[in-house]
C-alpha cells in the first residue's frame, strides 16, 4: 500500500484487558490508514482458553472505488468454527478488475459451508464462510485471504479518486454506512463482548472501533 500510516487509538480502547470467570481476556488493536483506505483495522482477540478472534476490515474512503475487504476467524478449542473472507461492494456490482479477478481464483471444495444470516446481504457473491475442517483446508482458506488481497491492493493502486460530491462518491460513502448498520446486527460479537465486558462498553466499542460510520469530513 501507498501511504501507509499507523492512526492513535484511545489507549483505553487499544489494548483491552479484562478477566470473567477466571480466564484472562485481551483484545488488541491495530489502526492503520493508507492511499485509498480510511481505516485498516485489524483486531485479535483472546477469550481464556475457549474462544480466539481474528478480525479484519479494511475500509475505503469513499471517492476511492474500492470494496470493503473484511476476514473474520472465530477459534474455538475444536479448530475454527467460522473463517469468512470477502471484498464487499459499495455500489450495485464490484469494480470490473475485481469482479473478473475474483472469478479467476480456484475455490476449494471446502466440506463444510455454513449458512450466511440474514444481515449478511452486504458481502458479494464471492464470499467464503466455513468451518475448516482441518489443516489442510486452513491452509486452503488462509491462501484465499492472501488472494482476495492481492486483487484489491493491486487495484487500489491504480486508481485515481472522484470527487466528493459526485454521485459515485455519495452512493459509496451510503452504502458504507449500511455495510457498518448490519454488520452492528451480528448478534453473535455483540454477545461475546458483552458477556465480558458488559453491554454498554460492548456497544460503544462496537460503535465507535468496529463499524463506526464513515463521514466526509
Ligand atoms: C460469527 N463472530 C461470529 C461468532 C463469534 C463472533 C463468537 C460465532 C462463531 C460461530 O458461529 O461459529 C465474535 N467476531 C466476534 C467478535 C469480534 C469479531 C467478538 O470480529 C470482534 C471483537 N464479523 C466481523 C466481520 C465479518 C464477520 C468483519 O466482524 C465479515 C467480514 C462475519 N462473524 C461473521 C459472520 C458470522 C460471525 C457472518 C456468523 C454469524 C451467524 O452465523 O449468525
Amino acid at each position: 500500500m501507498t501511504d501507509f500510516e499507523s492512526l492513535e487509538l484511545a489507549p483505553d480502547l487499544k489494548n483491552i484487558y479484562g478477566k470473567s470467570g477466571g480466564d484472562d481476556l485481551c483484545i488488541l488493536n491495530e489502526l492503520h490508514q493508507a492511499r485509498g483506505f480510511r481505516k485498516l483495522h485489524i483486531e485479535k482477540a483472546i477469550f481464556g482458553s475457549s474462544l480466539q478472534i481474528l478480525h479484519a476490515v479494511f475500509f475505503p474512503e469513499p471517492v476511492f472505488d474500492l470494496p470493503i475487504f473484511g476476514v473474520d476467524l472465530v477459534a474455538v478449542p475444536s479448530g475454527i468454527s467460522a473463517a469468512i473472507v470477502d471484498l464487499s461492494p459499495v455500489r450495485q456490482n464490484l469494480p470490473d478488475f475485481i469482479d473478473n479477478e475474483l472469478k479467476k481464483i480456484h475455490i476449494p471444495q471446502f466440506e463444510n459451508v455454513r449458512k450466511m444470516p440474514d444481515w449478511g446481504d452486504i458481502f458479494s457473491p464471492y464470499v467464503q464462510f466455513i468451518a475448516p475442517i482441518d489443516s489442510k483446508e486452513n491452509g486452503f482458506f488462509f491462501e484465499l485471504v492472501d488472494k482476495f488481497l492481492d486483487i484489491l491492493i493491486i487495484y487500489s493502486d491504480s486508481i485515481e479518486s472522484d470527487p466528493r460530491n459526485s454521485s459515485n462518491s455519495i452512493e459509496r460513502l451510503r452504502r458504507q454506512s449500511y455495510y457498518c448498520d448490519q454488520q452492528k446486527k451480528n448478534d453473535k460479537t455483540r454477545s461475546v463482548l458483552a458477556k465480558t465486558f458488559g453491554a454498554k462498553w460492548a456497544d460503544k466499542y462496537i460503535e465507535m472501533v468496529l463499524f463506526d460510520s464513515p463521514a466526509f469530513d
